[in-house]
């Protein structure tokens, strides 16, 4: 039986099999990217829901495996040389899973390299991007509403971002082209995130990207994704 008692994060969310991978998160668009990416592979996993309303991402428990106090995190009871593996960062842990099973990852090198640099791309540009044009879109409206500059910048940056993958899926189903990847799945809950939870698709102008409304309808559609997008279940 795997000991994770080295994780302080298992004494307030104890794992009750603790032989498969731990998933700490919530259906946010960070969060799904792991639930979606482990429904894919078909890891077994535990999930554990890590609640913002009384901000468990920052209680000592979970800033001992994130010290960033963010979802999502994992531990692998089985990590690299058999050893438990504890990893935080959304990207890194994408292609952690990856390696380990050798799916959603192009199996040559050229194509490894392609894959991360469209994860790579989610991560600094999309996912921070994204973000604070819904902060100041939907959450913080107020507190800019006599300065249009925040939102009018981010606005302009989602665009711009959403721009580059509408020419990527030019004649291609998936980011990759036929080989749905980990580069997919970084990327589609924050597209689907911005009208979904932001309500921002008209400021934004979605119906001008018709190839990523279709890419994100086909990617929320496939099976891994209608269980992965509600895990951990909100309470
Ligand atoms: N770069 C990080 C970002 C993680 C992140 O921003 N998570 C958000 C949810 S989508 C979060 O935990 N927010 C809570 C907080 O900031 O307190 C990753 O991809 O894992």
């Amino acid at each position: 039986m795997a000991d994770l008692s080295a994780f302080p994060i298992t004494k307030r969310w104890p794992a009750s099999d603790p032989t498969v991978i731990q998933l700490y998160s919530l259906p946010t668009p960070n969060g799904v990217k792991i639930s979606i990416a482990l429904e894919e592979m078909g890891l077994p996993y535990e999930p554990h829901l890590i609640s913002f309303g009384t901000n468990d991402q920052k209680s000592p428990e979970f800033v001992s495996l994130n010290p960033n106090g963010r979802i999502p995190a994992i531990i692998d009871p089985n990590g690299p040389d058999g050893k438990p593996i504890g990893l935080f960062e959304s990207g890194a842990i994408l292609v952690y899973l990856a390696e380990k099973t050798g799916k959603l990852i192009p199996t040559d090198a050229a194509g490894r390299y392609e894959v991360m640099q469209w994860v790579f791309f989610q991560m600094g540009g999309i996912g921070p991007m994204f973000g604070q044009f819904g902060h100041f879109f939907k959450f913080a409206a107020d507190k800019v509403a006599n300065n249009s500059y925040p939102m009018e910048r981010y606005r302009d940056e989602t665009k711009r971002l959403l721009g580059v993958l509408e020419e990527r899926l030019k004649g291609r189903q998936w980011i990759m082209g036929d080989q749905y990847t980990i580069a997919d799945i970084a990327s589609f809950p924050w597209v689907r995130g911005v009208d979904v939870f932001y309500g921002g698709g008209d400021v934004l102008e979605l119906a001008k990207f018709p190839l990523v409304k279709d890419w994100v309808a086909r990617a929320a559609a496939r099976p891994a994704s209608v269980i992965g997008l509600n895990v951990p279940k909100r309470d």
